[in-house]
């Protein structure tokens, strides 16, 4: 149906690339892949130019081939085809999906094997949704659908299921999918995604926002990434990805690697045990403030079921400057504040000045259908509250978390978090208003944003398909109000966020009951505050002498890492590296995997200066990595006394005595876990994960200024299993230093001319 007329466009615009051996009678046509980049219609960046990047390496190209009626073969069996463009078929039964095309990227199923079909999305305009694809579990099939979201996998024989309450966390439990593969290349170029033009964009596949990587739960993720840039290097983060057992591909340069350097690929590899929806971003210092960033969607079974054919697609909330970071990040070295910002972008759209800019980001619904929303905030600076006026959100997944589903008016989503929410449409939407158009919301939340001039709020649209067939050529915007919420900076409320399989917590095996105070390396309470650093002689490594400037820092350095020697490289030298305070580094006690490491992490606002540190109350989306954690307590309450106000902070609850489940403050049974939590102003949170993920993961704020100007340490667990784990990547992990090495040791490649020496000045992630 609609696949010869997007086949034909493609073909038309774009590149192709032959792709079948006429070895086999079967196929009379010679079908021709496009294997070429197309810009997604809400993209808002201005054409790129003719010269369309291709990957150096697309991978085998396999004898794949078609009949005259358009059907696919791999020698006699016949393949399903999902999509239509841009795809690159390989026999090892697994999936090759170039993702040049925005989403567009297509794969092949085999017709016996059991795949499941996930939600379709018809605002890609291909009409087909992804398959996924379980080769080597034949005895199994599909029990996923609009009226049973909960359920993924039955056996035929036995009726067992593969489901909501199955343990994701062990890898044994997840089905076995396939693997996909994606190529990324990070370019520079202007981009004007509100209308208005950032000479230095740095993008993925030349989009922004870039492409969406989909997988299956259970899939196998291959992604290579090339870097184009010319001053910089790059490391990709899939943020959320527990890295289960597959720490060096966390992309966090300075520990898991050196930076990617220009000219040089690598490829990262790791499986999907969890499912939901994330970001993958750049990890290089404050790059994905300029656009390195994309969607990252892992299907799976939900707590709730929602209609098919429907606006499910990722929305990615952010704020945006029209300088780049790197342009603002000397205001905040100078200032020890993060810059103003100037818009708000949904999904890469927004608008400002004068000049012609992109329509609002609209979704289309349908009137009492049930339709599945992403929401990711990917913002540097900004927590938001989303809303729909005169919609019911039904929130049933947090970061990558299934949980039960509770309804909101308004969502409160700090930077790194992800919702999956249902939203139902109303049933006479046309009735509610003129037109019955809503404005979507996303609303800086007090005190966790900071805005030149108050932005536009109204930052997408929501239309029904019902309104469009009677008022077709109706593009008026909408006239609803908002309900009444606060938007006060917060998480959402603590009690709605129940995990649909539930954990409980154990006592603390990293915290000695007895001891009055901790040593460095053992310490699980952590101050975020500011610290004084540069200034004749510190011989600060990234701050010029004659300079001092305030840092935010976890202990009692800002953090810094060094690109050149990731931790990963350097663990046989792991005391010297501990003995370096700006590498922060926290080494967790070798224990069983199912021991618990808790970490109390506070934000004091009044009390006294401690050893050169200052603090005064800002809230901080701490993200950890390698772990969903437990959120055992967040209290925006004093964690310390204060003198000023003569009164006593919780901590006096929490003595090391006291720090466990038998505390009544403290929540063991089912709480809420997640990936990223926000540390309230002048309060404190305390979390728990389990100790069964070796490797080395950095613990930091993901407000990137703050990130950047030092708020990040690294946490080393269960230091004597790493070795064996990356042994079998050690090569390549050395290979791309050597790179690295190799270009950052030409000073010709530096970007500050006048002082080469002057190539890192700030953390560095
Ligand atoms: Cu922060």
């Amino acid at each position: 149906m609609k696949l010869a007329s997007v086949w034909t466009s493609v073909v038309q615009v774009f590149n192709v690339l032959t792709f079948s051996s006429p070895s086999d009678e079967s196929h009379s046509t010679a079908a021709q892949i496009p294997l070429a980049l197309d810009l997604d219609p809400d993209t808002t960046t201005p054409p790129p130019p003719p010269s369309f990047i291709h990957s150096s390496d697309p991978g085998p190209i396999i004898a794949v081939t078609q009949d005259a009626s358009g059907n696919f073969y791999h020698g006699s069996r016949r393949l399903v085809q999902e999509y239509h463009s841009g795809m690159v078929y390989d026999p090892n039964d697994y999936l090759e999906v170039p993702l040049r095309t925005n989403g567009k990227e297509g794969s092949f199923v085999y017709k016996d094997d059991p795949f499941v079909g996930v939600p379709k999305n018809p605002q890609e305009g291909v009409g087909g949704g992804l398959h996924c694809h379980y080769p080597n579990m034949t005895e199994w099939e599909s029990c996923y659908g609009p009226k049973n979201r909960t359920c993924w996998l039955r056996h035929r024989q036995t009726g067992r299921t593969i489901d909501i309450d199955t343990d994701y966390e062990d890898p044994k439990e997840v089905p076995a999918g396939s693997i996909r593969r994606y190529h990324l290349e990070v370019s520079e170029q202007p981009i004007a995604p509100d209308g208005t033009t950032m000479e230095h964009g740095k993008v993925f596949n030349r989009m922004y926002p870039g492409p969406w990587i989909e997988a299956c739960w259970g899939d196998w993720i291959e992604v290579t990434v090339k870097n184009n840039l010319r001053w910089n290097g790059t490391s990709v983060h899939w943020h959320g990805i527990r890295q289960f057992e597959s720490f060096q591909h966390d992309g966090v340069n300075g520990i898991t690697e050196c930076p990617i350097a220009p000219g040089d690929s690598f490829t990262y590899r790791f499986r999907a045990l969890q499912y939901g929806s994330a970001w993958y971003h750049s990890h290089y210092s404050l790059q994905y403030g300029d656009g390195l960033l994309g969607p990252m969607t892992i299907y799976g079974p939900s707590t709730a079921n929602f209609d098919d054919d429907e606006a499910f697609r990722p929305i990615l909330l952010t704020d945006w400057n029209h300088r780049s970071v790197f342009e603002d990040w000397p205001i905040m070295m100078a200032s020890g504040r993060a810059p103003s910002m100037t818009n708000i972008l949904m999904n890469g759209t927004g608008q400002f000045g004068w000049g012609p800019k992109p329509d609002k980001y609209t979704v289309f619904l349908d009137e009492g259908n049930a339709h599945m929303l992403i929401l990711v905030n990917t913002a540097v600076d900004t927590t938001f509250v989303f809303s729909i006026d005169h919609h019911i959100l039904e929130v049933i997944e947090m970061d990558f978390v299934p949980i039960k589903p509770y309804n909101t008016t308004n969502i409160k989503i700090g930077i790194g978090q992800r919702y999956h929410v249902i939203v139902h449409g109303l049933h006479e939407p046309y009735k509610e208003e003129r037109y019955g158009n809503y404005w979507m919301r996303a609303v800086p939340a007090r005190k966790c944003s900071k805005f030149a001039f108050g932005p536009d709020e109204q930052m997408g649209i929501v239309r029904y398909n019902q309104t469009l067939a009677d008022h077709p050529d109706d593009a008026s915007d909408p006239i609803s109000e908002p309900p009444l919420y606060d938007i006060n900076c917060a998480d959402e409320p603590y009690d709605k966020l129940v995990p649909h399989r539930p954990w409980t917590v154990g006592n603390p095996a990293n915290i000695h009951t007895g001891v009055a105070t901790p040593n460095h390396n053992e310490s699980y309470i952590f101050k975020v505050g500011m610290v004084k650093s540069g200034g004749p002689g510190s011989n600060t490594p990234y701050i010029p002498d004659d300079k001092e400037y305030s840092r935010w820092a976890m202990h009692m350095a800002p953090f810094r890492i060094n690109f050149s020697d990731p931790t990963l490289l350097g663990l046989d030298r792991l005391n010297d590296l501990i003995d370096r305070p700006y590498l922060d580094i926290v080494t967790l006690p070798d224990v069983d995997e199912d021991q618990w490491i808790w970490l109390v992490i506070t934000a004091p606002a009044n009390i006294p200066a401690d050893g050169g540190r200052i603090f005064f109350p800002a809230a901080h989306p701490m993200h950890l990595h390698g772990h969903d954690f437990a959120l055992l307590r967040q209290s925006s309450n004093n964690w310390f006394d204060d003198a000023e106000r003569n009164t006593t902070g919780e901590g006096a609850w929490f003595t090391p005595k006291n720090l466990n489940c038998q505390n009544e403050h403290i929540k063991c049974k089912n709480p809420p876990r997640r990936d990223v939590v926000l540390l309230p102003a002048s309060g404190y949170v305390i979390i728990a994960f389990k100790a069964d993920n070796p490797g080395a993961w950095i613990f930091h704020c993901h407000i990137a200024f703050h990130a950047s100007s030092g708020l990040a340490m690294q946490i080393i667990e269960n230091k004597d299993k790493i070795p064996a784990i990356m042994e079998k990547d050690r090569g390549v992990i050395n290979q791309a230093c050597d790179r690295w090495r190799e270009w950052h040791g030409n000073k010709n490649n530096h970007w500050d001319f006048h002082n080469p020496d002057h190539f890192q000045d700030d953390s560095g992630v």
